[in-house]
């Protein structure tokens, strides 16, 4: 059946077959409910909402229109419906729909598709810098007065896979914790994660054969890293790498499928089954788990400042709620797991001018508050000026298209047909070879044979970003592409695949040939993806102060941090170290509180 663009009716109330479809006359959610039962329709207490998750808020609109699987199940045959996304966890209603306010599609956030919502508006970003927040703010001062709203051991500040992933760890220890998270949802850049999970030594390689060793695992993060990354991080990332897998499998995640990503010597890339998408199966998992253990994640909320008392020991956490206002909890220790900050060109520009006005491949929290909240604390600095970019953004859908799509088999050529580079070097060397071809762009060029080895290719499918054409030359004429020369490049690499040596750029894994079937491209162009540097840690997840000496209390985990992974991270690699240093600071943070 042919399938429709995306509109979400007032029709999906008749889903809970409470609602007629009303006509639209109001311009947002509060005027339109309002000629139906006014405030009540929607909060318990006038105007006032519940809570910064806007709990019984959310009640109200599943009362009406079901929930999310139930609108979903009326979309199956809509193109690109927000309600059959990727995101993980329970996305809340209100994470699109504003009651106050013109409504806005958080998947716009990331990509650039059509949208049509009712009282839909623009997604624009107003966000303050921490720094200015804290500025002569009486709302502020008049929050540390009060009594602290809550009263936890432990606050976690970021519900991304090194915030859940410590969350989990630290309750585990028998430490009560509360998740902080300035988004509407969970996950921050873990649920984008694509290709996979970095471990050697495993029993997923064992199962297939593979041959791997720490050394080796070792080996290749500091040459990617042009050994300035932390010896000491790297051990830990590496010698639980396999512990980590063990740990989410134990949870119950899905890790089987074990491929490659650029700068590792062997297949050691973890990730569910037929090759879907890591990170929100990840962030589900931990989710789950989360919730199964009654945790208290608070969305709309974001940290502000780490409160310390006067010998410097962490005493709790400064919250702005987004619905709530500023109020502050009382806690023992903190895991600053707040991600990285590629989204924020203003910071990552200051410190590389040559990204200046790229685009990113990230979240939109990612804005680099931990630096700030942490660094206001006394937390020391570590390799900021490493910032990455991914070589492969889609040009037409602002998606990232995954490493493994290359790493399965997929090459590189520029408008001229033409390969111009081992296709699965390092980031860096990638995306500068990438940046020398005409237009600054290349098409990723596979096969049938290569997109039925990996699931996440459907989703860059569905989402329009990929033509196709049962032929070569056709496809890449249509596409602005030296249509004869690339046939010739696609004949000479398949040679190269049947001799096992790629004679032009030694690429060193070339899975299959590229002759089954139809023949596909995706225009892509480097945008900035992760940054390097951040809060320096010592191998127990601790805060490093800038005398040097630990801060007690403070634990940080994850792209906010620095040193794991030097100049230039490997792909797969994040996903390990935020497992495994957001446990580590979690259980650790929970050691410490027990003391
Ligand atoms: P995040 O997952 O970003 O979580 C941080 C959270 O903190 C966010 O939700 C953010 O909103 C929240 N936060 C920030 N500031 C505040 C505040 N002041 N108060 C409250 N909350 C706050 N790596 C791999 O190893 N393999 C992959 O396949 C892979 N694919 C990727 C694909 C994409 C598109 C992207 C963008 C990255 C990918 N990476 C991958 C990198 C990896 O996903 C990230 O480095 C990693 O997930 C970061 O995890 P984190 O928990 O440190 O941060
Ligand atoms: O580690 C990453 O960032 C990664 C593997 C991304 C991707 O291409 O999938």
């Amino acid at each position: 059946m042919m399938k429709t663009r995306f509109t979400l009716t007032l029709a999906a109330g008749l889903v809970a077959g409470v609602l007629a479809a009303p006509t639209l006359a109001a311009d947002n959610l509060a005027a339109f409910h309002a000629d139906m039962g006014g405030c009540q329709n929607c909060h318990s207490d006038a105007n006032k909402p519940t809570d910064d998750n806007l709990t019984y808020e959310n009640e109200q609109c599943q009362t009406c229109h079901g929930t999310l699987a139930d609108v979903a199940a009326t979309e199956e045959n809509v193109e690109h419906s927000p309600h059959l996304s990727h995101l993980p966890g329970e996305p809340a209603c209100t994470s699109c729909h504003m009651g106050h306010e013109k409504s806005v599609v958080y998947c716009d956030s990331c990509h650039s598709f059509d949208f049509n919502m009712p009282f839909q508006g623009k997604w624009e970003r107003k966000e303050q810098g921490i720094n200015d927040l804290l500025q002569a703010n009486l709302d502020i001062e008049k929050a540390l007065k009060a009594e602290p709203r809550a009263t936890t051991d432990i606050v976690i500040i970021g519900s991304g896979g090194a915030g859940l992933s410590a969350a989990v760890a630290a309750h585990d220890k028998g430490a009560g914790v509360i998740v902080l998270e300035k988004e509407p949802l969970v996950g921050g850049n873990t649920k984008l994660a694509a290709g996979g999970m970095n471990a050697a030594l495993t029993k997923q390689q064992a199962a297939k054969g593979i041959e791997d060793s720490l050394e080796l695992m070792t080996e290749d993060t500091m040459k990617g890293g042009r050994n300035i990354n932390d010896p000491a991080l790297v051990e830990v990332l590496v010698t639980h790498s396999a512990g980590s897998v063990d740990w989410l499998t134990g949870l119950g995640a899905d890790l089987n499928d074990v491929g490659r990503m650029g700068g590792a010597s062997v297949n050691r890339t973890h990730r569910p089954t037929g090759g879907a998408g890591v990170g929100a199966h990840v962030v589900q998992v931990l989710y789950d788990n989360a919730i199964k253990r009654e945790i208290d994640i608070r969305y709309n909320s974001r940290a502000v400042e780490i409160l310390e008392d006067d010998k410097g020991q962490v005493r709790g956490v400064l919250v702005k709620g987004e619905h709530t206002g500023y109020y502050w909890i009382k806690a023992e220790a903190v895991v600053v797991a707040t991600g990285g900050f590629a989204r924020n060109n203003d910071r990552v520009s200051a410190l590389d001018p040559k990204l200046k006005g790229f685009a990113a491949t990230n979240h939109p929290g990612a804005t680099g508050d931990g630096l700030d909240v942490a660094g206001n604390a006394g937390a020391a600095m570590k390799d900021l000026e490493y910032i990455q970019a991914h070589p492969t953004l889609s040009v037409a859908g602002g998606v990232m298209v995954t490493e493994a799509v290359r790493g399965n088999g997929a090459i590189l050529v520029n408008r001229e047909g033409d390969r111009f580079v081992n296709e699965i070097t390092t980031r860096d060397k990638a995306s500068a070879a990438i940046l020398e071809q005409t237009g600054k762009t290349a098409f990723l060029i596979f096969d049938d044979s290569v997109r039925h080895s990996l699931k996440k290719i459907e989703r860059y499918i569905e989402l329009g970003v990929v033509p196709s054409n049962s032929s070569l030359k056709a496809l890449g004429d249509s596409l602005g592409i030296n249509g004869a020369e690339l046939e010739k490049s696609v004949a000479r690499y398949n040679e190269f695949v049947a001799s096992g040596k790629d004679a032009d750029f030694a690429r060193p894994n070339m899975p299959r040939s590229l002759n089954q079937g139809s023949y596909y491209a995706i225009e892509v162009t480097p945008a900035v993806h992760h940054t390097m540097g951040g809060v320096q840690i010592d191998n127990q997840g601790e805060v490093v102060g800038k005398d040097g000496k630990v801060i007690k209390g403070m634990f940080a985990a994850g792209e906010v941090t620095g040193g794991v992974h030097g100049a230039n991270r490997l792909g797969g690699n994040a996903i390990s170290d935020i497992v495994t240093f957001g446990r580590m600071a979690g259980e650790n943070a929970a050691s410490f509180v027990k003391k």
